[in-house]
């Protein structure tokens, strides 16, 4: 019996994380409608965003004529692309931002970098980032009740009833 209802909660939580995870999740495109380009100001265009794991970057501009290249924090302060960790310049770069820290992006092709085409996020752990499930019936209960709404909530306990 404790067995079954672990399961259940377990399976429960799963599903409703991974729900919360999707739903959370925010799309920014970089520079807005004027995209990835000479001109931008990307520090500008940061200020005051907030990123969150799971959150995602897209960098749009023509092929070819800019790329969007992740580097360290030195060279991205250096503008120098000769380490790069990543490199794109398909036109639609599109960058998931898999975990907490800073990431830093700049255009390679010389002259761009050091005229403004660089940007940095600061991405922290937010509600979408996976939670620690506790593995046994009630401690995985307790955890997952509080998150949810009373509909939600009901629905649970209905689902749990017809389980056992
Ligand atoms: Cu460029």
């Amino acid at each position: 019996m404790p067995n079954s209802l672990a399961r259940v909660a377990l399976l429960f939580a799963a599903g409703y994380i991974a729900a919360a995870a999707l739903a959370s999740a925010t799309t920014f495109v970089v520079g807005d409608d004027q995209g990835w380009t000479m001109g931008g100001d990307y520090v500008a265009w940061a200020k005051g965003k907030t990123f969150q794991v799971g959150d995602k970057l897209v960098f749009n501009y023509p092929s070819a004529e800019h790329t969007v290249t992740e580097v360290g924090k030195n060279d991205y302060f250096a503008c120098a692309g000769g380490s790069a960790l990543s490199s794109d310049r398909s036109g639609s770069t599109n960058v998931t931002l898999t975990g907490p820290g800073t990431r830093y992006f700049i255009c390679n092709i010389p002259g761009h970098c050091t005229i403004g085409m660089r940007l940095a996020v600061t991405v922290i752990a937010g509600d979408g980032s996976p939670p620690v499930v506790a593995p046994t019936g009630a401690a995985a209960g307790a955890q997952v009740r509080p998150r949810m709404g009373p509909v939600v909530a009901a629905a649970a306990g209905a689902m749990i009833k017809l389980a056992l």
